[in-house]
Order: structure tokens, then sequence, then C-alpha cells
């Protein structure tokens, strides 16, 4: 994939209700493959704090407990991934947050297709460029963002970038 535009990070997650289904997750992982750079990949189960924390926002909210719960039910998968405008496009392909709604608006949208309740709704995404930095730093603390914009973006953007099968995550060719 090539890109005129400065590359954007955004965190996007598989929830466990997706992951669950191994067709499912893996109709997911080739949908964001054909649409972005996967700069990271990992598979985690959050602790209920984890899930208290990341969700304290919602804090008091009719769902939240719910939300807590189902987010620390089970095995999810979270990216870094990259293009021009990646949040608003993960965003999009992702649909609205309620499910029904989903169905009935936005069909061919993830949470269209896969999505089983308005709490099950099968993926997450940052909204903002603020959120996609926390959210970053939240599932990958090892991960520098400000440093990959600054070392990496460019390298990522015009250099020749392959997927590797194996650790299902896009990686620069070595210049000789
Ligand atoms: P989005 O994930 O679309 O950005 P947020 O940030 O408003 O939506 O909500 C975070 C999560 O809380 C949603 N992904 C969903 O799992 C849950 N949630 C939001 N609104 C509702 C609702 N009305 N009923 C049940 N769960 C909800």
């Amino acid at each position: 994939m090539r890109c005129a535009k400065v590359l954007q990070l955004t965190l996007a997650v598989i929830k466990p209700d997706a992951v669950a289904h191994p067709l499912i997750l893996e109709a997911l992982h080739q949908k964001i493959l054909e649409n972005f750079i996967i700069i990271r990949k990992r598979d985690l189960v959050w602790r209920r704090e984890d899930s208290e924390k990341f969700y304290a926002e919602h804090a008091g909210r009719f769902f939240y407990q719910r939300l807590v719960e189902f987010m620390s039910s089970g095995p999810m998968r979270a990216y870094i991934l990259a293009r021009d405008d990646a949040i608003t496009h993960w965003r999009g392909m992702m649909g609205p947050t309620k499910v029904f709604r989903a169905r009935f608006t936005s069909p061919n949208t993830l949470r269209g297709q896969y999505g089983l309740t308005d709490t099950r709704n099968t993926t997450h995404g940052s909204d903002s460029t603020e959120s996609a930095k926390r959210e970053i730093a939240f599932f990958f603390p090892e991960f520098a963002a400000d440093d990959w914009m600054e070392r990496e973006e460019q390298r990522f953007r015009f250099g020749l970038v392959e997927y590797n099968e194996q650790s299902k995550i896009h990686t620069l060719q070595e210049t000789r």
C-alpha cells in the first residue's frame, strides 16, 4: 500500500464477541489488511481493573457495568493501524455504536455485519488524535508513538512495506 499523505496512527480493537469466533476474527483481520498498514498487533485478556480504567469516562452510565464485564470476559485483539486519516477511516468501517441502528442504516459496516448488541459491538476505534495517543499507550505501553511518527512514518509511507504472514503485521523491507 502506497500513500502520498502523512500516515496517521489509530488504535483498533476486536472485542471478545468477535474474537470468540475464529472465522469472524479472520474476516476482520482481512478487512484491516485491505485498508491499513498493521504496525503492531497484540492478543490479550483484560482484568476487570483494566476494563474499568479504560472506560472510566463512561462510569455511572447505565451500560457501564455490562461494558466492563464484557470487555474483561475473554480474549480480544488490539492493533496499531496506519494510513492517511486512519482514525476516521476505521470508525467509518466500524459503523454506528448501536448495532440495531448499524444493521438498518449501515449494513455493510463491521458492526452492521457482525455486531450482536449495543455492548457486544465487535470493534473499538479511537475517536480523536488525543484518544488514539492515550489508547495506543494503554494497549502498547512500550510503543513510542511520537518517535514512530518522527522516525518511521516516512519510511513506511515511501518504503517497501511487506506483510509478514507469521506475525501478521507489516514490516519494512530492508534496502541494501
Ligand atoms: P464507540 O465505541 O462507538 O466510540 P462510545 O465510546 O460511546 O462508542 O461507547 C463505548 C462503548 O460502550 C461502545 N463501544 C459500546 O460497547 C458501549 N456502549 C455505548 N453506548 C451503549 C448503549 N447505549 N448501550 C450499551 N452499550 C453501549
